[in-house]
């Protein structure tokens, strides 16, 4: 696959790669891809040039992206697993996992946009930052068409 124009939005967020707590930490760097593809094709690309789309477990993560960067709504690496609410749509369960992990969030940490996530259109299953100044998620339909968000780390 081509690839795509792209640019380092956050520098050496820290990253522990087992648990919030553990050693060792790694440096961590996320890419705006200006590329508009659907979130599977998005996790696609950032594995193969990165290493995943792009998870945030913090603010400390959240601050380290550069204060004044301007980006469409971007893709980032969170995904709603229907296996956890087949029965009990709609529920406070966190059903949300991480691309990079396959988990949900270690930290609990997250940054919804008000009102989201809402599983709008009956079909919202993948998460976008929506607002760029203050790094708030959306809920989206996985086959709509945005830029992307990768992280370049080892875990
Ligand atoms: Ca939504």
């Amino acid at each position: 696959m081509t690839h795509y124009l792209s640019h380092i939005i956050g520098h050496a967020a820290i990253r522990h790669c087992s648990s919030p707590t553990a050693e060792p930490a790694i440096n961590l760097q996320y890419y705006y891809v200006d590329k508009l593809l659907t979130w599977p094709q998005a996790q696609q690309y950032c594995r193969e040039h990165y290493t995943d789309l792009a998870t945030f477990e913090s603010m400390d993560d959240i601050n380290r992206l550069e204060p004044n960067i301007s980006y469409s709504w971007a893709w980032i690496g969170l995904w709603d697993d229907p296996n956890v609410w087949q029965s009990e749509m709609g529920n406070e369960s966190n059903s949300w996992r991480w691309s990079a992990t396959g988990e949900t969030s270690k930290t609990g940490y997250q940054s919804w946009a008000t009102g989201d996530p809402d599983f709008g259109y009956s079909g919202e299953m993948c998460a976008l930052m929506v607002n760029n100044t203050l790094h708030k998620w959306g809920d989206e339909r996985c086959q709509a068409i945005k830029v992307f968000i990768c992280e370049q780390g080892d875990c």
